[in-house]
């Protein structure tokens, strides 16, 4: 597959104004006639050629200005025609499928209704055409089809006209009168019922909301509309965005490679993402469903009324937008445990990336599948380099460089180029060495060494962004840094400051708050960076306990326990370094537990030990290679030392927060403390915690309290586990999203015997490869799994590379998101390296590949 350049771009030679479709609906049959009207491109090069993006697609007829035309070629999948004129019609007929399309890209069968993905490049499986999203068509769409099969007919825009035709067909017309790239195209046909409401804009106009599902889950919906009002009242208080259509439609369907889709007036979602209720759904679920629907109603002006040039511009519209939904949840959920959540996904999912070999820029180079580049890179970093830009303005005048550039770009189809300068001209920053976030791939290191000084505090920084697959030598970035100088002997707060480290290395004096100075530095996490300092342990408790800002509280526990662990799994640490390290641990621990002040969702999280995968980057620097193995051992350990050394404590906080009602303001973070401790006490005490677990399973009123009991009961081999496992599925067995928990957990476990369970699990009747929830449920999370995945003899990589070989032909882009994690093997130690490499080869041996498994694997190999 040929490799496609960013600096390639040039503008499409033809525009296509209008764009009309006409869709005779059927799940094995359906006969797509568009009409495109074509200009001359005056801002391109003259040419006769049109070429129409096609995939998979038979052209039955073609005709040019209203009269049958021979005259066009097919070079590969796409159909080129020879225009004279400046302007033409061109229409062409196509027959699809749907029931036999498994990618679900383009029009697919799901649960015997119809509906679309066209991002990224799913247009050109339904009808030929400039498939790119700078070609801005203006759509009106015919949609035609049994009426008993599909009583709804949804498509972008309004609905223009419908009607009853014969033998029961009925139809409906759609127009959109927003210019939109194919992209953004959609169509839902099925039999829905909605959850409807309106919104009444910041200037008065009444908005139609609907959430579209399947009538028996009607009754989970409310959550997903409250969460489309919130989201769109706050977009015009914080970003003056209004919405611009009289209708939002949201369709909930079950097979769905991602999340939701930000199609125009017309989003679609995966089930997901919708459907929540408080028996059904956990908190965090609650909350993917906020986000979720908040982003994608986000992208309704941060990426629809403003799009992208070209595919390289992706972050775009996701960084953005994944910043702006970022910002809505710090509102609505508290910014302390928003901000640490945020850190933590993008240190599990971004940072190994960035340190891998599927690393690239924000803004890539090159791709061959541009499916592979929808990354935590591309979303999340992009996300952390527009929050630095903000961090750098301040809020007011980052809001005066969006306003800039919506005013400035609307309509148009942008770069991530335009967004810098709207930035820099809006809120008056200059930004030419930080252009290097957007081409320089990997996550920098700061290095802090302190000096004291003339009664104050020298700061040295020094930064290296480490090498990345063609970018081996980097230049410095501008890291903007919050930092502070608080005193450990009298307890003194520091004032903080921002300081932006622009070269390879500077110095920063900074004023003492009293005689023993304790730098607090990257204080809400302002750039997305590694730091490389050396406290102490007395420094790093003193930070975890009394630390003002509440993320440093949270990076001084994790770095306190990462130190720890990461010695004793290096083998650095003799017997009393160890006990040593766990006592530290345990006496922050101690002092977090019994903090007063702390609410208890905080306090969740300043007891969350680091991941293994967290803690598998940081061992995996310089030379020294991961030990997963050793990683898993030394973090169990901890565990048992916690449960045991503070077994009075824990049950003390158990016991208060189990008391807390499901609806009490702090039942939350009641349920996210009660989760944590069972965890602990399932390394401590098994046998106790197998009868909490238990205890807490069955008098569960909610998901959050049953599932979190029942991951604890998964890892453990007693016979509780087996019976509430049943109980579950007996319970849920009619719920799909519910099933994928129970599959969930089990590949998640901590249970010594989880790869047989998790062969067992493949043959189970609700197992199906054909359902990408369903196969994530098992197999993403065993991937996630260390002990599982890492297992030395090698039989957790077989079974990954087995599930890509078996789905690449079934759904080429969710085989291909398997890869990654086969691709780490250059930073583990030597054995399991070889087997995973070993793996890595089979698969690219493989003949018929698609392209989207053979780049990630080929890239893993090089
Ligand atoms: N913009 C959407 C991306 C997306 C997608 C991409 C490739 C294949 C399938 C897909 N479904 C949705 C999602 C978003 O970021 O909002
Ligand atoms: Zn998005």
């Amino acid at each position: 597959p040929p490799v496609i350049r960013r600096e390639d771009y040039t503008p499409f030679g033809w525009l296509v104004p209008q764009t009309g479709m006409r869709f005779e609906l059927g799940v094995e049959n359906t006969r797509v006639t568009a009409t495109l009207k074509v200009e001359r491109n005056p801002e391109a090069k003259a040419t006769q050629e049109l070429r129409l993006n096609g995939d998979g697609l038979k052209p039955d007829a073609v005709s040019v200005d209203g009269g049958a035309s021979d005259d066009w070629t097919m070079d590969g999948s796409d159909l080129v025609l020879t225009l004279p004129g400046t302007s033409h019609e061109i229409t062409i007929a196509t027959t699809l499928n749907p029931s036999a399309n498994t990618t679900l890209m383009g029009l697919y069968a799901s649960n015997g209704m119809l509906c679309t993905q066209c991002e990224a490049e799913g247009f050109r499986r339904i009808t030929f055409f400039p498939d790119r999203p700078d070609v801005l068509s203006t759509y009106t769409v015919r949609m035609e089809g049994p009426k008993d099969q599909f009583p709804i007919l949804l498509c972008n825009g309004n609905n223009t006209a419908s009607g009853d035709g014969d033998d029961g067909i009925h139809w409906a017309e759609w127009h959109d009168p927003w210019p939109k790239p194919s992209y953004l195209f959609a169509l839902v046909a099925g039999d829905l019922v909605a959850n409807s409401d309106t919104f009444t804009t910041m200037i008065g106009r009444v908005v139609d909301l609907n959430v579209w599902v399947r009538a028996e889950d009607l009754p989970r919906t409310d959550h997903a509309v409250e969460s489309l009002k919130k989201s769109m009242k706050w977009d015009e208080e914080t970003f003056g965005r209004e919405y611009d259509l009289d209708l939002y439609n949201i369709v909930a369907v079950s097979d769905f490679n991602m999340g939701a889709m930000e199609n125009k007036g017309l989003n679609v979602f995966n089930t997901k993402y919708v459907l929540a209720d408080k028996d059904t759904a956990t908190d965090a679920d609650f909350d993917g469903v906020e986000g979720v629907i908040a982003h994608e109603y986000f992208h309704n002006w941060s990426g629809n009324r403003i799009t992208c040039r070209d595919w390289f511009q992706l972050s775009l519209k996701e960084g953005f937008t994944v910043l702006r939904d970022q910002l809505f949840s710090q509102d609505m959920q508290g910014e302390a445990v928003k901000r640490i959540e945020d850190v933590r996904i993008l240190r599990a999912a971004q940072f190994p990336e960035d340190a891998g070999p599927l690393a690239h820029p924000i803004r890539p180079d090159s791709f061959r599948e541009i499916s592979n580049f929808y990354t935590a890179t591309v979303y999340n970093k992009g996300a952390e380099v527009i929050r630095m830009m903000r961090s750098m303005a301040g809020p007011e005048r980052f809001r005066a460089g969006t306003d800039l550039y919506f005013d400035r770009h609307d309509g148009e189809a942008a770069t991530c180029e335009d967004f810098i300068r709207a930035i820099e001209d809006g809120a008056g920053l200059e930004l030419s060495q930080f252009r290097r976030w957007y081409r320089q791939a990997g996550t920098p290191r700061v290095a802090v060494s302190q000096e004291l000084k003339d009664g104050g505090v020298v700061l040295t920084l020094k930064q290296t962004v480490p090498p990345t697959p063609g970018q081996d030598v980097k230049a410095a970035m501008p890291i903007p840094l919050r930092v502070a100088v608080h005193c450990r002997e009298t307890g003194a707060i520091g004032e903080e400051q921002l300081i932006v480290l622009k070269l390879d290395e500077e110095t920063f004096n900074l004023p003492l708050a009293g005689p023993v100075p304790v730098v607090s530095i990257n204080r809400g996490f302002t750039a997305p960076v590694i730091i490389d300092r050396d406290l102490d342990r007395d420094d790093l408790v003193f930070l975890a306990a009394s630390d003002d800002d509440s993320f440093a509280r949270y990076e001084a526990m994790q770095e306190l326990a990462l130190k720890h662990l990461v010695a004793a799994a290096s083998g650095d640490l003799d017997e009393a370094g160890r006990a040593a390290g766990k006592t530290a641990i345990c006496d922050a621990m101690r002092a977090i537990i019994s903090d007063a002040d702390l609410d208890d969702s905080m306090r969740a999280e300043l007891m969350t030990l680091p991941s293994e995968t967290y803690l598998f980057e940081a061992m995996a620097t310089g030379t020294r290679k991961a030990d997963p193995g050793a990683i898993h051992n030394e973090r169990e350990q901890l565990k048992t030392a916690i449960g045991v050394t503070l077994k009075r404590e824990l049950e003390g906080l158990y016991a208060r927060t189990a008391d807390t009602g499901y609806d009490d303001p702090a039942g939350r973070g009641a349920r996210k403390v009660k989760t944590i401790i069972a965890g602990l006490f399932a390394a401590s005490d098994p046998e106790r915690a197998a009868i909490m677990a238990a205890r807490q399973f069955d008098a569960a009123d909610n998901m959050t309290d049953r599932q979190g009991a029942l991951m604890v009961l998964c890892g453990l081999a007693t016979p509780e586990r087996d019976a509430r496992l049943k109980a579950f599925y007996d319970r849920y067995q009619d719920n799909d999203l519910v099933i994928d928990k129970w599959f969930t957990l089990q590949a998640l476990s901590l249970h010594p015997d989880v790869i047989r369970q998790v062969r067992e699990l493949a043959q189970h009747p609700d197992f199906t490869m054909k359902n990408p929830n369903r196969v994530r449920s098992l197999y993403m999370a065993f991937a996630g799994n260390p002990q599982g995945f890492h297992a030395a003899d090698g039989s957790g990589y077989r079974m990954i590379a087995d599930v890509i070989l078996a789905l690449d032909p079934i759904n080429p882009q969710t085989a291909a998101r398997f890869v990654p994690s086969l691709g780490r093997w250059r930073r583990i130690e030597s054995v399991r390296a070889g087997l995973m490499k070993a793996e890595l080869e089979r698969i690219s041996k493989a003949e018929g590949l698609s392209r989207d498994t053979f780049e990630q694997v080929t890239r893993s190999l090089d």
